[in-house]
């Protein structure tokens, strides 16, 4: 009998949605436990062991595997097809993959937290809502201060990271050139880029620096909807680098 496969996840996580499209893309059964940011971290050690406190965590059976790149390994040998790791690219694959997670990924925490501070009614609009009214918008005010303090965000980090921007995008374009990325089926690297991508897109200020070109179809191909929206003018002026 087939394992039991449980994904715990915070709902807007671009690494989460990663591993949920996978398992969809294997066509496997699983349940999705849907964790309350905070109590996740007591939740995550307790399921994955002491310091995994991040999600996605994916249990197979009683077997724990913890973070998105080890649940696509895993989930590979659980179901060889449709591969994620197709040869002969497999070995472009895995490489573009580990870029998109210690590269590009924490950009898609960043940045949109990083405009939010700008923007803190826009929060409303990651829960599938309205803008905030004037009592959300303080409570978002305060969450996203947290948020910067958490992911050591500074105003001089955030202007980096915009500064690096448009050369990540076009190494996603280079990739799809290649053909290691935006092909007509989905492999690990597309899933992990992609969705931080499309978290990306919920950024006014930043769609013109990846819409049109192949990276806008990562994104968009196999993440169509995602809430959210941070209206165009929140990084202030001169932060947003203009395309490459
Ligand atoms: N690179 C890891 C990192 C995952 C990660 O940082 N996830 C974020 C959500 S996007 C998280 O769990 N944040 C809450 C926390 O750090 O406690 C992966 O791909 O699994």
């Amino acid at each position: 009998m087939a394992a039991v496969l449980t994904l715990h996840v915070l709902p807007p996580s671009h690494p989460c949605m990663t591993a949920e499209a996978a398992l969809r893309r294997k066509g496997l059964k699983y349940e999705k436990v849907s964790l309350t940011p905070g109590p996740h971290v007591e939740e995550m050690e307790r399921v994955y062991g002491a310091g995994n406190t991040t999600v996605p965590g994916l249990l197979v059976g009683d077997e724990p595997v913890h973070g998105s790149r080890a649940i696509l390994e895993r989930l590979e040998q659980i179901e060889p097809d449709p591969p994620l790791y197709p040869e002969p690219i497999a070995g472009s694959v895995r490489k573009a993959e580990r870029w998109g997670d210690e590269q590009l990924q924490d950009l898609g925490r960043r940045l949109p937290w990083g405009a939010l501070y700008f923007r803190p009614e826009a929060m409303g609009t990651f829960g599938g809502g309205d803008p905030l009214d004037p009592a959300g918008t303080d409570f978002a005010i305060t969450y996203v201060r947290g948020t910067w303090k958490y992911h050591a965000i500074t105003a001089e980090r955030l202007a980096a990271d915009l500064t690096a921007l448009p050369e990540m995008i076009d190494h996603v374009d280079t990739l799809a050139g290649e053909g290691v990325l935006g092909g007509d089926e989905p492999n690990a690297a597309d899933l992990q880029i992609g969705a931080t991508l499309r978290v990306l897109l919920t950024v006014a200020d930043l769609r013109p620096l990846i819409e049109g070109r192949p990276a806008e179809q990562v994104a968009r191909g196999w993440f169509p909807d995602y809430p959210g929206e941070i209206p165009e003018g929140a990084f202030p002026a001169g932060w947003v680098p203009s395309r490459s």
